[in-house]
């Protein structure tokens, strides 16, 4: 594998409108950011990824862009936006911005174009089909929001458009070579501006399964999961190596893909050394559990589950390349309330799984706030809720009959609002995010979790990570951590998650105890250095370490 500066990395999403707002409006800006950089350059980030902050209506919170090439007032300026770029380097961070090209939206001028005339050149940057009322649809695929994926066309009767997520989201025919290029420009355009590169939303759905299919109906609505075609279409690395070669691989550009369904196979052409991004989520522990039928259905995830999806990622890219490891993102539920078993949730169970997650072999990737152990939100009713993912969720509930109490209760667990509610900077008002009225509730919890009240605490969880950032920068141990390959330990013991990382001439071993019960390890051979622990107690007798309740270590071994 070729080495490269991003491997060293640790990276940080923000999620812009929940990170800090500056003028009392309520929503987070760039000039939140901007005041934040020497926090994230102190943590140890060394890549910084922004969702979105383009023109947009906001339907999908900025995953509907109507201008590529402007910066959303709401969010601030072009002017705020190269002052970050520049701080941002001043101090060695690389900035990303969100590519969000499956879709744009329907406020944007090609799709207003396309309406005006859809037989004209921007009619082709879009599925556009004839439809005549009663007729079958030309496919029955239910969209990611809820409903078909296809709708009216704005201004005409006998015409419909292709959304493979929200109506105000259509989506972008990349068949037609003249739109790629519009892309490309683009992509380049930002680059040239300094931008270090991107995380490529949804990308995965750009090939679409041509012509039209349907598929047996797995609801009552008579419509099918996405997944059905997305498996069946073939040749999206085609149009992603086109991509790259005419943006990415000119410029040197950091790229991390969005990409949930990758056969075997394809891992090299996606990630490996010539890939057409460097580096792709890891999403197999988001993916433990799911099913077509709805979050209501979805049971807790087991430790032996997250164990075991965790470990077959790291096998399947040995010596192939580096995915980004998560605990969460602004579609996610925070991590910890959702790997750590109900009831078991403390500060010791959360440095387990923080450490677990932080030193398996990847790029580390933080959500904001997950540094400082934020948890779910107890939403008592669906007008707490924004978002439209959980709101369709909420809805398929009540129609499987739930009342609306249990239907909340059924689906916050996975709502991706518990990520999007602001950060919590201090205990304050409003956790210090806003002197106005937060776009969305602040978690009540604010009040004992908090950065304030963390800096500088030896013992705090901002601590915790702080440390674990500077354990795999450090000289000592960097090596093994970055290259070293991943050895699963006593991977049949239950509720044991250990791995060595081997660099052949130093081995370090993670373990936890992902469980609320003393238990006993093996270890693998002497023990040189506790390089990391998140209990004060250590209890090594005759080659077995007896670890508390959630503990985690981090051992280099003789
Ligand atoms: O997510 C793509 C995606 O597949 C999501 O629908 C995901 O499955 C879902 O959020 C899980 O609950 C990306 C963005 O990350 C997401 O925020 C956007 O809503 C979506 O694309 C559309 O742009
Ligand atoms: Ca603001």
């Amino acid at each position: 594998m070729e080495r490269r500066w991003w491997h060293e990395k640790t990276a940080y999403q923000i999620y812009p409108k929940s990170f800090l707002d500056t003028n009392g409006d309520g929503i987070g800006d760039l000039k939140g950011i901007i005041s934040k950089l020497d926090y994230l350059k102190d943590l140890g980030i060394g890549i910084l990824w922004l969702s979105p902050i383009y023109c947009s209506p906001l339907v999908d919170q900025g995953y509907d862009i109507s201008d590529y090439y402007n910066i959303d007032p709401r969010f601030g300026t072009m002017e705020e936006m190269d002052l970050l770029l520049a701080e941002a380097k001043k101090r060695g961070i690389t900035v990303l911005m969100d590519l969000v090209v499956n879709h744009c939206s329907d406020e944007h001028e090609w799709f207003k174009a396309a309406c005006a005339d859809p037989d004209g050149k921007y009619g082709k940057y879009f599925y556009i089909r004839d439809y005549k009322e009663g007729e079958p649809l030309p496919c029955n695929w239910r969209s990611y929001f809820g409903g078909p994926v296809w709708d009216k066309l704005p201004g005409h009767d006998d015409k419909i458009y292709l959304h493979l997520f929200h109506k105000k989201q259509p989506d972008l025919n990349w068949e037609n070579p003249e739109m790629r290029q519009d892309i490309y420009k683009m992509i380049n355009w930002w680059l040239d501006k300094g931008l270090g590169g991107f995380r490529i939303d949804a990308i995965i759905n750009i090939k679409k399964l041509l012509p039209f299919t349907n598929f047996p109906a797995d609801r009552e609505d008579g419509l099918c999961s996405i997944n059905l075609e997305l498996e069946r279409a073939k040749g999206v690395l085609d149009f992603l190596d086109e991509m790259a070669e005419n943006t990415f691989r000119k410029y040197d550009a950091f790229t991390v893909g969005e990409v949930f369904n990758e056969k075997p196979s394809e891992l090299p052409l996606f990630i490996g050394d010539h890939g057409v991004f460097s580096s792709m989520f890891d999403f197999a522990e988001t993916l433990i559990n799911r099913n077509d039928t709805g979050w209501y259905t979805q049971p807790p995830v087991e430790p032996e589950q997250y164990k075991a999806a965790v470990f077959a990622s790291q096998r399947k890219i040995e010596g192939v390349g580096m995915m980004a490891n998560i605990i969460e993102n602004h579609d996610e539920p925070r991590g910890v309330s959702r790997y750590i078993p109900e009831g078991d949730l403390s500060l010791t169970s959360k440095k387990m799984l923080g450490g677990l997650n932080y030193f398996l072999k990847g790029l580390p990737f933080l959500y904001q706030g997950q540094e400082l152990g934020m948890e779910n939100v107890a939403f008592t009713s669906i007008d707490q809720i924004d978002d439209i993912n959980t709101i369709d969720e909420y809805n398929v509930a009540i129609e499987a009959g739930l009342s609306p109490d249990e239907a909340i209760k059924a689906v916050r667990r996975f709502s991706r609002d518990n990520a999007r509610t602001p950060f919590h900077w201090d205990a304050s008002k409003n956790a210090g995010f806003t002197t106005g009225t937060p776009w969305l509730g602040v978690n009540p919890n604010y009040t004992e979790i908090n950065l304030a009240s963390q800096l500088g605490r030896s013992g705090s969880m901002v601590e915790y990570y702080k440390s674990m950032i500077r354990i795999r920068d450090d000289a000592r141990y960097h090596e093994t951590l970055v290259w070293g390959e991943t050895k699963p330990w006593l991977e049949e013991q239950k509720n044991l998650m250990a791995y060595i990382r081997d660099g052949g001439a130093q081995k370090i071993l993670a373990a936890g105890n992902y469980s609320p019960e003393t238990q006993t390890m093996k270890l693998p051979g002497r023990v040189k250095t506790v390089i990391l622990n998140n209990l004060d107690e250590y209890n090594e007798a005759d080659g077995t370490l007896t670890m508390s309740p959630y503990q985690f270590v981090l051992l280099e071994l003789e």
